[in-house]
């Protein structure tokens, strides 16, 4: 009797262990399987944009390369003034032509030449084959000490922690929407998180365009009806990515031409509206074409009073051979060249690089 009894209680005590540790591993498969909570699962939803699947089409174009006309215009003006021998008096005119012709802006030549001339002097120097290194250092030089970051600092622009935005603006057809398609590919591998905000709606196949350019890389875009405030669509745009704790808000403009005072205007509104609500605008960036040479200089000057600009984006350096313009930027604007667009190409947006600027443009 008593061996029954202690047979029933080992059984009941082996048979409880054995339900008690099978339902203990269910319950912790299950708890592998289900996610911790929702905000995890978000977090998984919004970094989940797989950073390496951005379209790269092969590596970027260097300056060297891609600057031959610029290159072959100025060697062109002065090829026969470094090899003519002995510095002469003629010697300081062709030069300072030369460089005009390049769009270097006649302030901006003129001083170049004075300080090669009171260097050359100093120096003692007698060869025209001395010229070039001294003419580089000098524009050199004058392109220095200039910040070309794209910042995304939101507080040391003045704001609260929120997404930063920056603005694209400048006339028709210089490559606002290409600049920003080719911008967030490069920023989306770098690991930022980025929406765009398709705010040209005066013509809808801006709006296209701009799509096309996000889907290719990837990226969030906001877009409204055609004929829509485009300040509306920023603002819209700056919401949602704070709503997604996204890092970059890149808005589009459409262009204007720069003695449009009631669209001039138009793009103060849009800077106010863009900082409304969670958004700082970090960088106000001009985007000027350098096939136009001098009169993307005026167009700058006009831009820069409506629009507290930033920064200056060059693109088609690649067809231009008014590389001079680089120089005047700098020189007479004080506004760095962050950014210079060397082709149509998603890779063909380069950082502006002074030194290799400045030798590919005199090689
Ligand atoms: N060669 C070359 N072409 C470029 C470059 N950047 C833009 N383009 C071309 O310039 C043309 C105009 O570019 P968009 O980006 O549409 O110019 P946009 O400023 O947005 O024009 P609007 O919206 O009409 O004001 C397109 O054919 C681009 O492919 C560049 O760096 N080099
Ligand atoms: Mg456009």
């Amino acid at each position: 009797m008593l061996f029954a009894l202690i047979i029933a209680i080992a059984a009941v005590v082996i048979i409880g262990t054995s339900a008690y540790v099978l339902l203990r591993d269910r319950r912790d498969d299950l708890v592998v399987d289900a996610p911790a909570d929702d905000t995890a699962l978000d977090d998984v939803a919004v970094e989940d944009v797989a950073v390496d699947d951005v379209v790269v089409d092969g590596p970027r174009p260097s300056f060297r390369e891609r600057l031959a006309t610029a290159r072959s215009a100025l060697g062109g003006y002065l090829g026969a003034v470094f090899s003519s021998g002995r510095i002469s008096s003629e010697t300081w005119d062709d030069l300072e032509e030369a460089l005009i012709r390049a769009d270097v802006g006649v302030t901006t030549a003129t001083s170049i030449i004075d300080a090669v001339r009171e260097k050359v002097a100093e120096d003692g120097i007698e060869e025209t084959a001395e010229l070039p290194e001294l003419i580089k250092a000098e524009i050199v030089d004058r392109l220095a000490g200039f910040d070309r970051d794209l910042s995304v600092d939101v507080v040391a622009a003045g704001g609260e922690p929120g997404p930063a935005v920056w603005l694209f603006v400048g006339v028709n057809g210089v490559g606002k929407t290409t600049t920003i398609g080719k911008l967030a590919a490069r920023e989306k591998a770098d690991g930022r998180s980025l929406v765009l905000a398709a705010g040209d709606t005066f013509r809808a196949a801006a709006a296209e365009q701009l799509t096309m350019w996000a889907e290719r890389s990837e990226v969030d875009i906001v877009r409204g009806a055609e004929g829509a405030d485009p300040s509306s669509v920023i603002f819209d745009a700056v919401e949602r990515a704070g709503a997604r704790r996204a890092d970059i808000v890149m808005a589009d403009t459409a262009g204007r031409l720069q003695t449009k005072t009631n669209l001039m205007e138009e793009l103060s509104k849009v800077r106010r509206v863009a900082e409304k609500g969670v958004g700082t605008v970090t960088e106000t960036l001009l985007v000027i074409d350098a096939t136009t040479g001098q009169n993307g200089m005026s167009q700058a000057t006009q831009f820069a009073d409506a629009v507290d600009v930033t920064g200056v984006i060059l693109t088609k350096l690649d067809g231009s051979a008014k590389g001079g313009i680089v120089i005047a930027i700098h020189s007479e604007l004080g506004l760095p060249v962050k950014l210079v667009g060397l082709g149509e190409g998603i890779n063909d947006l380069v950082d502006f690089d002074a030194t290799e600027f400045v030798d590919a443009l005199f090689e």
